[in-house]
Formats: C-alpha cells, sequence, structure tokens
C-alpha cells in the first residue's frame, strides 16, 4: 500500500495560515493598549512573527522531502521476535527514527518502529477513534513482543488551531475547576500506558462506553473508573517534523553513548523553589519539597535556588543548567510557557521566572539533565501552538508559543534537557486536595526514590514504578463528587507525562 503527501496544498494552508496571523496580530495591536505596551517593551512581537516563519519552513521541510514510501508490514503475528521497546510513529518519521533503533539495539534494548498507518489500516479495525486502536496494538504488542516501552514520537502537526496529530494524543474527561476556572478535559498518555485493568482485562477508560474518556463530571460520581495503573513504560517525544526528530534522536544517542556516573557534573542536582502558597501553608513548599528530594539523592551534591537563599533568579538557573547537572527539579507555578513562584510569604511578588524566551542561553550540550517539575501547572501541554494559546499568559494577557515548556526544553538543539516529567493540566498539591494528601509534589519526590534508594535507572521505569507506588498509598474514591477531593489525586497522575525517551539509560551506558 502507498500513501501520497499532498505537500503543495500543505505548503498553501500553512501560507493561508500566516495571513490569517497576521490579520489576527494586527487586530489585536488596534484594540488592546496592553498588548501594543507589551509588544513595544518586550520581544514577543518579533520573535513570534520569527517563529512563524521558521517554523512554515520546517513544517514544509517535513513534507515536502517525502513523496512516496512503503509500509514495512510489522504485522504483529507473523514474527515470533521478542522486543523491549516499540516506537510508534508516523510513516513520514520512521526513517529519521533508524538512528536510534540500531542505537538501541547495539545496547541490548531491541527495538523495532510500527508506523501509525500500519496500526489503522493493517492491523486493527477495532477500536473507537486511532487513539483506542493505537491503545489495542500496544497490548497485542505486550502480548507478543512481550515489549516493556512504548514511545511515542509525535505531537501536532502544524501551528494552527485546530489539532491534528501526528499521534493520536487522549483526552481525559476527569472535569474539576480549579478555583473558579472550568477544565474540562486535559491530555494524558498514562491512557496507553494502562492496558489492562485489575482483572486482567483490556483498561478502555470508558466504562459507559459512550466514547468520552476518563469521564468524571462536576459535582457528580466518575461515570468512568480507569485502573491507572501502568502495564508498561510510555514516554512521548511531541515531533512536529522532521527537523525534531533528528534533533531529539541524537541527543539521547549522545547521551546514553556517553558514562556520565562518576561525572562531576552528573552528580549535582539543582532544586529551583519559592513559597508556592505564601497564603496557604505556613511553610515555603517548594523548598521543603525540594529537600526531601534532595535529602534522598544523598549521593548527590545540590544547588540550590531558593527564595529564602534570595538567589532564585532567572540567570542562576540558566547558568546551573549550563555548569551541568544530572538532576533539576522544579517546584514552582508554570503556565505553557514558563515557571515562576513567590518569595516567602508574599503572594503579590513572582520571582525566577524561567521560560522559553530563557532557553536559547541554554549551552550545556551533552550535560543533559533530567527533569521533573510536576507542580507546575501546564508546563507539558503539549497541545499549544501559535493559534492555540489557552492558558498562556503573561501578567495576565494570552499570547502565543509554538511549542510548551517541557517540549521545549527536551527539543532544545546543544542544550537543555534530556526529559521532562510534569504537568499538562491545573496540578495540585497536597494543600489543594481536601484530605491534604495526594498532591504532585509527592509524584516528583518518589521519583528521585526509585531512582536513588531502588535503584532503577531506567527513565520509563521509576515513571511507572512511582505512579504506582503513589496510587497504592492514596486510594481514589471515585464517588467524591467534590471540587476538590479525590478527583484531583486522579488527576494528578492522569496528567503527570514524561517527555523523553522511557527506555533511557540514566547517566548513560558503561
Ligand atoms: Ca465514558
Ligand atoms: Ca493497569
Ligand atoms: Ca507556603
Amino acid at each position: 500500500m502507498q500513501v501520497h503527501i499532498p505537500s503543495v496544498k500543505i505548503t498553501f494552508n500553512m501560507l493561508n495560515f500566516l495571513y490569517y496571523k497576521t490579520k489576527i496580530l494586527n487586530k489585536n495591536l488596534n484594540i488592546k493598549k496592553h498588548y501594543i505596551y507589551l509588544m513595544k517593551n518586550n520581544i514577543l512581537f518579533s520573535k513570534v512573527s520569527l517563529l512563524i516563519v521558521v517554523l512554515i519552513f520546517f513544517t514544509n521541510s517535513a513534507t515536502t522531502s517525502l513523496g512516496y514510501k512503503q509500509f514495512s508490514n510489522n504485522t504483529i503475528k507473523e514474527t515470533q521476535e521478542k522486543y523491549d521497546l516499540l516506537i510508534i510513529t508516523p510513516m513520514v518519521f520512521s526513517e529519521y527514527l533508524q538512528p536510534l533503533v540500531n542505537h538501541k539495539n547495539k545496547y541490548d534494548v531491541k527495538t523495532i518502529i510500527t508506523t501509525v498507518e500500519e496500526i489503522y489500516t493493517q492491523i486493527y479495525w477495532k477500536g473507537k477513534d486511532d487513539a483506542e486502536k493505537v491503545k489495542y496494538f500496544i497490548k497485542e504488542a505486550i502480548e507478543q513482543w512481550q515489549i516493556k516501552y512504548v514511545l511515542l514520537v509525535g505531537g501536532r502537526k502544524d501551528q494552527s488551531k485546530t489539532e491534528t496529530w501526528w499521534v493520536p494524543v487522549r483526552y481525559s474527561y476527569l472535569s474539576r475547576p480549579y478555583d473558579t476556572w472550568p477544565e474540562t478535559k486535559f491530555l494524558t498518555d498514562l491512557y496507553f500506558a494502562d492496558i489492562y485493568d485489575s482483572k486482567g482485562n483490556f483498561s478502555s477508560w470508558d466504562d459507559n462506553d459512550n466514547g468520552i474518556f476518563g469521564e468524571w463530571p462536576i459535582n457528580k460520581a466518575s461515570l468512568d473508573i480507569p485502573d491507572l495503573y501502568p502495564d508498561v513504560c510510555v514516554g512521548r517525544l511531541p515531533c512536529s517534523n522532521i527537523y525534531d526528530v533528528k534533533i531529539v534522536v541524537n541527543k539521547i544517542i549522545q547521551y546514553e553513548n556517553s558514562v556520565f556516573d562518576d561525572s562531576s557534573w552528573f552528580k549535582k542536582m539543582v532544586v529551583v523553589a519559592g513559597d508556592t502558597y505564601p497564603d496557604k501553608t505556613d511553610y515555603i513548599d517548594g523548598e521543603n519539597y525540594t529537600q526531601q528530594a534532595l535529602d534522598i539523592m544523598s549521593d548527590f551534591e545540590p544547588v540550590k535556588i531558593w527564595s529564602s537563599l534570595n538567589n532564585l533568579k532567572t540567570k542562576n538557573i540558566v547558568k546551573a543548567i549550563n555548569q551541568g547537572c544530572g538532576f533539576i527539579f522544579f517546584s514552582t507555578h508554570g503556565g505553557p510557557g514558563s515557571v515562576s513562584t513567590h518569595p516567602p510569604n508574599n503572594s503579590d511578588e513572582w520571582i525566577g521566572r524561567f521560560g522559553l524566551r530563557n532557553m536559547p542561553f541554554l549551552i550545556n550540550n551533552n550535560r543533559l539533565p533530567v527533569c521533573t517539575a510536576g507542580s507546575g501547572c501546564f508546563v507539558s501541554m503539549f497541545n499549544v501552538s501559535l493559534g492555540h494559546t489557552d492558558w498562556v499568559y503573561w501578567h495576565g494577557i494570552p499570547y502565543t508559543i509554538p511549542r510548551c515548556w517541557s517540549w521545549s526544553l527536551v527539543r532544545k538543539p546543544y542544550g537543555g534537557c534530556i526529559s521532562v516529567i510534569s504537568s499538562t493540566a491545573f496540578s495540585y498539591e497536597s494543600p489543594d486536595i481536601d484530605s491534604g494528601v495526594g498532591g504532585c509534589e509527592w509524584l516528583d519526590i518518589h521519583f528521585y526514590e526509585k531512582y536513588a534508594k531502588n535503584n532503577i535507572t531506567i527513565l520509563g521505569e521509576c515513571w511507572a514504578n512511582t505512579i504506582t507506588s503513589f496510587l497504592q498509598n492514596f486510594t481514589i474514591n471515585w464517588s467524591d463528587k467534590s471540587n476538590t477531593g479525590d478527583a484531583m489525586i486522579a488527576k494528578n497522575c492522569e496528567q503527570w507525562l514524561l517527555i523523553g525517551d522511557p527506555s533511557l539509560k540514566i547517566g548513560g551506558y558503561n
């Protein structure tokens, strides 16, 4: 079977989009005085325009060079082979992932690529939608190939408002507002990891079979009761184009080929924290939580960027990453494009902002940290685009970004992070929850326990085991109708997403 990529049409659509976007920007400039002030006084306007042009170039370069390509026929029953890592990606990316397959096989992580086109057209007709087809395929791959890791390589196809995906996503419809802000759905990749329920049946996340997944309506008991326990380790690289794929494949290969375990830079752990809730709690939240992680990581040299030390400044975050660290833990507030927090006992002031605009200054090359930042709301909201600005604010004013904070760090050439685990939506610390437990900080802290105390050195296994421990510790009452009750606990683990390679050997192979 053959597929034709209509490159001319895509180019035309992208030009239309540029015209549309320019019109919108001009309109905004006429209407919003504050917006004009903002544009004049920072670099957003020029950045946005430049990014549109650059992204059009890369989006087109991803499609125009392709034309025709053959399916590789990875029909699952045809082989008796066993594999460790399954990479699911569109056909357009697959040849650029081949170096990663070769690399993984070299280290005895047996790896296979299956394209979404194969999954949709050749393998399974069952499944309510594309995401469920992919999930059924993962189930077969566990049973036939005994795979342990699934890497989803594919994010938004373009920068428009309407979402189209290279690899499908699942939205959970666990609907709870944060204070007065509604949030009816959010992205979850845990859906693709939780394959079986407690009885060993397919974990559909749609018990009432209405095509709405993880449904927990406001003021009601949950209609769907997902198992949530991961059965396979899942990570995603939400690449939009071939350029993205090449960057991240190269970063993973370089990282794993190195031996970091005894490097002085790797044995550092950077923590970035302030007083997340000056009014809600009488302790300095982020500093308390990051200290707990530092205590667990006792073999690592702590580098504290803390509000109480008066060094919580953007330049110090950039400097610490550039000097090299094996791990970095942000315990802050967040948005899709930046993180920031408060000084002690001062909820009016925001300090330590670190966002997309600071990332070009990261030149740490191959000294790439594993990052956790679960307390930062939306930082892994990988559905954002220049046309989709939900929850992207700067001083209360919406603006556009091409990709979210976490993915920007992982995709950053010549530096950034090797992986980020964080939240796709509003995330909730324990003081946000009626029972006072089950907060997202628990997930971040115990990730380090899996690595340092349980000696798990594979990234996705740390991720999956942390979620399993979380669920064993905090029982979820699925009948809870309240806004700030047990739904928060379920939401925290559904949205705690790994952007990175789940089979990554932390610290490299030696
Ligand atoms: Ca449902
Ligand atoms: Ca499960
Ligand atoms: Ca506090």
